[in-house]
């Protein structure tokens, strides 16, 4: 069956670097991306849409007609905390129209939904967080993520949409910015490691939080949605381990590097939605179910970060 596919929220951190994974297994013109914004640089098929405009996303299945869906368009935890009402409805709603679009159309043979470690809560056990356990987010982000996890198991029980997702712990890139996140310092803090030597860090120094660099999270998401049916197990939102460390710690692997590299610590309304996270998270339900297996530690993933940053800058 020849596939194609629809990425939406495509100009996103995840979006930017997935369209182009998907575009080199499926093809360019296989491989529709789609956002409400236009994106800056991007090649090959894109259409403008907000996923809140149900008529207009309804006329792009029935005219592109995808055999997948990636569903990424959301507000991440610090920009759903600003904006609470657009976080949920967003959040929610947003997933509603792909799902029921999957419900009702029989072309659309798979969901890929991203889920997060904000399902996660204060009562949840912060090391090694199980797959199964105490789910009491306290971020309208979380809350949604939660509540999506709960649709998507609904939709796959009821009506057999083949959804699949994964909690991600925050992802850490070269080629995107993230937008909104409560992780987004161990992105910004190496492009500012190299453009001035120095970072005022929003979380305090001795944050551990969970992380995994693209390369991982692209392959872990493209190994969920290829592997077979019957293998994907927990049709929630899977937990996705990555790498654990604190600000303290990610400045030490970029000091290794650059040793004149200086941070400071200026604690902001994130660090409750940290302290509310897990630490680390046990992806070993993954593991088991489809064969996930984590590449990338702090060191190596930080020697790939300066790189290929040093070299974008030299070439912008
Ligand atoms: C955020 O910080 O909001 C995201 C996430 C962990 O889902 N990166």
């Amino acid at each position: 069956m020849k596939e194609r596919v629809l990425v939406i929220g495509s100009a996103g951190q995840l979006g930017t670097e997935l369209v182009t994974s998907l575009r080199d297994i499926y093809g360019e013109s296989e491989v529709m991306a789609s956002d409400i914004r236009n994106p800056e640089n991007m090649n090959g098929p894109f259409t403008q849409l907000d996923i809140l405009d149900k008529a207009a996303f309804g006329r792009l299945i029935q005219s592109f007609k995808p055999t997948q869906i990636y569903h990424l368009a959301a507000l991440l935890s610090g920009t759903a905390e600003k904006n609470p009402k657009l976080g949920w409805t967003l959040n929610m709603d947003g997933l509603f129209h792909v799902l029921d679009a999957a419900k009702e159309n029989d072309f659309i043979k798979k969901v890929y939904w991203p889920s997060s470690i904000a399902v996660f809560g204060s009562n949840t056990p912060r090391q090694n967080t199980p797959q199964n356990c105490v789910m009491d987010p306290n971020t309208i982000y979380g809350i949604t993520k939660l509540a999506g996890e709960r649709y998507c198991e609904y939709y796959f029980e009821k009506y057999g949409v083949d959804v699949r997702s994964l909690r991600y712990p925050g992802l850490i890139g070269y080629k995107s910015m993230p937008g909104g996140g409560t992780t987004d310092y161990a992105v910004s803090i190496y492009h500012e490691a190299l453009k001035t030597g120095k970072y005022t860090c929003f979380l305090n120094e001795y944050t551990y939080l969970p992380m995994a660099y693209m390369p991982d999270a692209l392959r872990a998401t493209l190994e969920l949605m290829h592997t077979d049916a019957s293998n994907v197990k927990v049709r929630s939102s899977y937990n996705l381990a990555g790498i654990s460390f604190s600000p303290k710690e990610i400045t030490a692997a970029i000091q290794q590097t650059l040793p004149d590299f200086e941070i400071s610590y200026e604690p902001d309304f994130r660090q409750a939605i940290a302290d509310s996270w897990p630490q680390s998270i046990d992806d070993s339900v993954a593991m088991n179910d489809w064969g996930w297996n984590l590449e990338y530690d702090l060191n190596k993933m930080s020697v790939d970060m300066l790189d290929n940053l040093t070299q974008m800058y030299q070439t912008s």
